[in-house]
């Protein structure tokens, strides 16, 4: 699901709207067709107990979409919010020489993903190899203009 709401939903057939929100029924024939049928049922436990809350469903049930994570383009419609003091970003110790020389870059994704908690951060680090966790004084960039939004999910972009 990450792979289709968020980098390639053509590779099912998919297209999704300018906010990334795909119809349920269409999503459900994707993958059917691509022989893994889902049901609905399995689609709503997915969205509830997801770990990361990465998914969610329109007011009216009939849309889903990933939360935050994209690489294709499209406009997640958060409003910017004054982000706490510090937030923390989680990466690998061979990353580190390079954020501080470049700054902290989006890569492929839409945003810099930063947490609202260490120990989030520490396991977002993880992922890339020995962890380091440089925290990022949120609010001061904030004064300074840069632009902070918070996800369905709680990630701060
Ligand atoms: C690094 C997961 C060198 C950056 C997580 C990171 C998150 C630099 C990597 C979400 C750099 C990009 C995003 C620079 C950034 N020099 N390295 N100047 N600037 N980097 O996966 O933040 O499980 O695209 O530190 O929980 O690790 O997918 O970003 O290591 O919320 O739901 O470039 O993905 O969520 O890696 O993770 P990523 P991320 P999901």
């Amino acid at each position: 699901m990450s792979y289709v709401l968020r980098h390639n939903p053509d590779a099912f057939g998919l297209s999704l709207d300018a906010q990334g929100w795909c119809k349920v029924s269409d999503l459900l024939a994707a993958f059917k067709e691509k022989g893994t049928p889902i049901t609905r049922e399995y689609l709503e436990e997915v969205v509830d107990t997801n770990d990361k809350k990465r998914f969610a469903f329109s007011e009216d049930g009939k849309m889903i979409r990933a939360s935050q994570g994209h690489s294709i383009r499209i406009d997640l419609g958060y409003t910017p919010e004054v982000p706490p003091e510090i937030l923390y970003h989680g990466t690998a110790k061979r990353n580190l020489d390079s954020i501080f020389k470049e700054g902290l870059q989006k890569r492929n994704r839409h945003h810099v993903h930063l947490s609202p908690d260490l120990d989030t951060a520490i396991k977002v680090g993880q992922r890339h190899g020995k962890v380091v966790v440089p925290k990022v004084k949120a609010k001061e960039m904030h004064v300074l203009g840069f632009e902070f939004y918070r996800s369905q999910n709680g990630v701060w972009l």
